[in-house]
């Protein structure tokens, strides 16, 4: 796992109520934990990467805690100006029993115990729960067609997503570190685009100029090449180049 570029320390968020030294494990889990981000953003702007946990087989779970997950730039480092801090959403109402607060020596987070009773999410794979929200600035010169992946890690062993069974809160339904639970990360992918498409040279106008700088991309399908936003370098592009530069920008 590479760590996160050194315009900032990894964002740890650490947990690790009592409690959890009286819990019982139960049947096994797989925990899935995703980050979802915009599939593309434009330079400069700031968006908001979501970080979920999911259970298979689903589960009626009553809490979720012991957080301990880094949230770390995968790839594109240098297309990262800043993150926020997190924005806890343990609970699917929006609120949250125990307050949360970063460290920021360590970047850890102690924190205690969300407690989601009363709202007995059934977390799926379809149904997955907002753990936090952090906002990605992007770089004003981030290049358009490059990406930036974000993921959450398992920092240690003691880390992951601990969630527990609605009718015994004691009873951990899914923690990585029980013999038989798996818990797995995936990544988002976001591609930094032109916030005007018909701009295919990037001069900041669209001109006539662009019609060859679009035929330059569409020979050597460059990023320019996508104007209708399917993720292909087609010929229907062209027309939707035309439709963009009537457009304008
Ligand atoms: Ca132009
Ligand atoms: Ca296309």
């Amino acid at each position: 796992m590479m760590s996160i570029s050194p315009f900032q320390p990894r964002r740890t968020l650490a947990i690790a109520p009592a409690v959890l030294l009286l819990a019982t494990q139960a049947s096994a889990q797989s925990v899935s934990v995703d980050v979802v981000a915009p599939s593309s953003v434009a330079p400069g702007e700031t968006f908001v990467a979501a970080i979920r946990a999911a259970v298979s087989p689903s589960s009626s779970i009553h809490a979720v805690a012991g957080i301990a997950l880094d949230f770390e730039v995968q790839s594109g480092q240098d297309k990262v100006d800043s993150l926020s801090s997190p924005s806890f959403l343990f609970m699917t109402d929006g609120t949250r029993v125990s307050s949360v607060g970063i460290d920021a020596i360590t970047g850890i987070v102690a924190g205690q115990w969300a407690n989601i009773a009363g709202s007995n999410p059934d977390l799926s794979t379809a149904n997955p729960i907002t753990l936090c929200t952090i906002e990605v600035t992007v770089s004003p010169t981030a290049t358009v067609g490059e990406t930036i992946q974000l993921i959450a890690a398992n920092p240690h062993p003691a880390g992951g997503v601990f969630l527990y069974d609605d009718a015994n809160p004691l009873q951990i339904v899914a923690a990585p570190n029980d013999a038989g639970t798996s818990i797995t990360f995936n990544a988002s992918t976001t591609m930094i685009a032109n916030p005007c498409l018909a701009d295919v040279n990037g001069d900041g106008v669209v001109s006539p100029a662009d019609f060859s700088a679009w035929v330059g991309a569409f020979n050597t399908n460059a990023p320019g090449c996508d104007q209708n936003g399917d993720g292909a370098c087609t010929p229907a592009d062209f027309s939707a180049w035309v439709s963009n530069y009537n457009m304008g920008c």
